[in-house]
């Protein structure tokens, strides 16, 4: 069974096989104290024993006396150290080093599980199942995982160790055996290893499903979506800077038929701005690095240093990547979903016009510092590639129409407001093609006729983020995040209960935490989160201030809410407290695009522009009427952006409800996408993140250990002092339960297995152990006497 050389699990013994599974609940402190033992662990002097250094580090321990609160350790280098006993922290005997999935772990404590993650992740393991979740530990190097070959093994089940193929096979066979659409939802931080994950799922399904041919399609969606969508940044040099669920489509003769993509919440800003050292999307510089001749001279395409937008962060290459190679493999990519050539040039055309854009610069013409663009090759160049009149643009990006009273009257722009009006226009370019983008693939991909109605969507989204200043994009993200744990919570929850209920135990006693109070927070009208940042939004007067004020002033009283000093607030998230900074919310809420730019647009004689413009109105919330509007207020009454992402999350989480999910949670192991680097503190803040400690941890509240009544009996049975009437195994492990006084509340008896909280088997493991150890001292003095 091990033909790819994996371990074999050290827990092969049929012994050992506890099935666990966990249970939701919801909490927001972590302290190590709840994951321990209820008895007092050194009391139970067993001799391996975690303690925790100054640095935060665990390291391992030799127990070797307690008296009282004291105990006496000693380290691997020798040194002795009397330390307190309820600092100590049981460690799992060896046999369960490496254990496949943490719910073996006979000790479910932070430093045991990240020392399991750890001693897997040294042997290329880089994958471990907690419970019903698949955890992944960035390798952040090539590991030989992957390929034909472990397909095939996973395949046929001759290789059956914690894997995305494994999650995948799952998938697809949930699907076909219970005719349910199934989800493979993928979190994590940035850099965790999320968008590689997803691509080694839609590898598998596509060497499943293949054989139409579709599946190459899909597999080539990934190359131009990373390419218009996915940027360096400092913490990823392939950050995906969307969420995106893709739905893949099955025939009735389990052949993939076609796939839809659904993308989320892309950063605009990205496109006029980026950090120092980052990058915008890599799509522009794969274009200024790899068109051919004849399409830079058609552009008048410079290099990446010439646009001011590609030259403010100071950085235009990533380490091992060529961006001009990467600008055919897009060009094939774009091919193979049929976009037509003629497509091609005008998306490279919009591309160039928003480079050009950002070269566009202004002077003052007047005492009142109002600006007119200076009409330079810059200039020109925009107006010839949006395919517009060079005084219309002049007029687009220097004035703006207003109706006052019952006058129309045009307002010359200041610097920064035709700055702002010029970087808009770019953003929205950008934000327009990109949808164009993946409404031309989805076109391509369509399942049309063929559908069968079964799916697996691939859910790559966003994990949590709580930085030092975090803004409207973090605010949006760790909403999303909490939705997703909601739904994560109730189906861990509705699983755990339907194993209760077809076993007959009582799990009525089970509590069940959950977020629904942060959720309310953001959600609740009027006076949720959302909602003020909405009506904040409209108010023409309305700023970051009154905002945070206004949430000061209705939120105070709600125990997920703190309004803090200045413009800040925190909310207390599943994860943990995130402190928010209200600077920009208003106005990246309301993202405005004055209506004299989508009429630029409009008026386009090329094809994509019209498009644009034409969505921009038809997203707008009401129709624009005319070209002219109200002063000081929104050109274009378009939905916000928080409500605009709210509307899409519910409708994700619609369609996510109607799945069976898989969940698999990525890690990563240090900060410098350096491989083996395994740094504890960054891993544990990441497993106690995504739900992995909590669904660990949660096994303590309900009954993660079963045992058969038979197994039980036969393991523990001769422990018994007295011998019981009735020999089946029911009355034996009742017999033994009682004899070794395990409270009631710790165990449950069910038809035909019994249900133990976490630890309790641990205990009577020891106890048997040191039976059976005596039973051997005393068979070896016997043979000493004899001898
Ligand atoms: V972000 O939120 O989009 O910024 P992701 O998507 O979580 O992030 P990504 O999948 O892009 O992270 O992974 C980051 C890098 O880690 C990749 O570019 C690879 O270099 C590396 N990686 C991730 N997973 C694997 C793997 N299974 N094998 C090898 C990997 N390298
Ligand atoms: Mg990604």
């Amino acid at each position: 069974n091990n033909v790819l050389g994996e371990d074999r699990s050290p827990v092969g013994d049929e012994d050992m096989d506890f099935v666990a599974s966990p249970l939701p609940s919801i909490s927001t402190s972590h302290s190590q104290n709840r994951w321990g033992d209820t008895t007092s662990y050194a009391a139970k002097k067993k001799l391996q024993s975690w303690f925790q250094l100054p640095n935060g580090n665990w390291e391992l321990g030799k127990l070797l006396s307690t008296s009282g609160t004291e105990s006496v350790i000693s380290l691997p280098e020798g040194k002795v150290l009397k330390v307190k006993s309820e600092s100590l922290v049981p460690a799992n005997p060896d046999i369960l080093d490496g254990v496949d999935d943490l719910m073996q772990l006979s000790y479910l404590n932070e430093p045991s599980v990240l020392y399991n993650l750890q001693y897997r992740y040294k042997q290329n393991m880089i994958y471990t199942k907690a419970g019903p979740v698949l955890v992944a530990i960035n390798p952040f190097k090539k590991v030989p995982l992957y390929g034909n070959d472990y397909i095939e093994a996973y395949k046929n089940k001759s290789l059956e160790s914690p894997h995305v193929y494994a999650i995948t096979d799952t998938a697809i066979r949930e699907m076909r055996r219970d005719e349910v659409n199934q989800s493979i939802i993928i979190s994590g931080e940035s850099g965790a290893g999320k968008t590689e994950t997803a691509k080694i799922a839609m590898q598998y399904l596509a060497a499943l499903g293949g054989g139409s041919g579709i599946e190459y399609e899909i597999l080539k969606t990934n190359p131009i979506l990373e390419a218009f969508g996915n940027a360096k940044t400092s913490r990823n040099d392939n950050s995906s800077r969307f969420g995106k669920l893709i739905e893949i489509h099955f025939s009735e003769t389990g052949k993939i038929s076609g796939a839809k993509i659904q993308t989320f919440l892309l950063e605009k800003s990205r496109v006029v701005q980026c950090a120092e050292g980052e990058r915008s999307y890599h799509i522009f510089y794969q274009l200024c690095a790899g068109a051919p001749l004849a399409l830079r001279e058609k552009l008048d395409l410079r290099t990446a240093n010439d646009y001011k937008y590609l030259r403010q962060s100071s950085c235009h290459s990533i380490t091992g990547v060529d961006d001009a190679e990467q600008f055919h493999v897009v060009v094939e990519a774009l091919d193979t979903v049929h976009v037509s050539k003629e497509d091609q040039e005008s998306v490279f055309a919009m591309l160039a016009a928003v480079l050009w854009l950002g070269n566009v610069s202004f002077t003052v013409i007047d005492n009142e510092n109002h600006v007119e663009p200076v009409a330079d090759e810059d200039l020109i160049n925009v107006a010839k590639l949006i395919g517009c009149n060079i005084e219309e643009l002049k007029l687009a990006l220097s004035t703006r129409k207003m109706r006052v009273g019952n006058d129309n009257i045009v307002q010359k722009l200041t610097l920064p407001q035709a700055i702002d009006t010029r970087d808009a226009l770019a953003k929205s370019i950008y934000a327009c093609l990109f949808d164009w983008l993946v409404e031309q693939i989805n076109k391509s991909l369509a399942v049309g006729k063929r559908r069968t109605g079964r799916s697996i969507s691939i859910l790559d989204i966003y994990g949590f983020e709580s930085f030092d200043r975090n803004s409207f994009e973090q605010f949006c993200i760790n909403y999303a995040n909490e939705r997703l744990q909601q739904h994560f919570n109730r189906h861990l929850f509705k699983l755990e209960q339907e194993e209760y209920i077809q076993d007959g135990i009582d799990w009525a006693k089970i509590d069940f935490e959950d977020n629904q109070d942060c959720l309310n927070l953001f959600e609740k009208k009027p006076l949720g989160l959302l909602s003020l940042l909405d009506e904040e939004s409209t108010f023409p007067n309305g700023t970051d201030l009154t905002f945070a004020n206004k949430l000061k002033q209705h939120l105070n009283s709600n125990s997920c809410f703190r309004g803090e000093r200045d413009k800040a607030f925190t909310v207390s998230h599943y994860a943990g407290e995130v402190m928010y900074d209200t600077t920009g919310f208003l106005e990246k809420n309301r993202d405005l695009l004055h209506l004299d730019s989508i009429q630029l647009l409009s008026s386009s004689s090329c094809h994509l522009p019209q498009i644009f413009a034409s969505n921009m109105l038809t997203q707008s919330n009401k129709p624009v009427v005319g070209p002219l509007h109200k002063a000081g207020g929104a050109d274009s009454q378009k939905l916000s952006v928080a409500t605009k992402f709210k509307g899409q999350l519910f409708q994700l989480m619609q369609r996510l409800e109607n799945t069976t999910p898989h969940f698999i949670r990525c890690i990563k192991p240090n900060n410098f996408q350096s491989p083996g680097l395994y740094e504890q503190g960054l891993l544990l803040q990441q497993l106690r993140c995504c739900g992995v400690l909590e669904v660990v941890r949660i096994s303590r509240s309900g009954f993660p250990t079963r045992m058969s009544h038979q197994k039980f009996a036969r393991r523990y049975g001769f422990l018994l002092l007295e011998s019981v009437a009735s020999q089946d195994p029911l009355s034996v492990s009742v017999a033994i339960l009682h004899q070794f006084n395990i409270l009631p509340e710790m165990y449950q008896v069910g038809y035909t297995k019994l249900f133990f909280r976490t630890g309790q088997i641990g205990v009577l493991e020891d106890t048997r152990n040191r039976t059976l150890h005596g039973i051997l001292r005393v068979q070896s003095c016997f043979r000493g006497h004899q001898a």
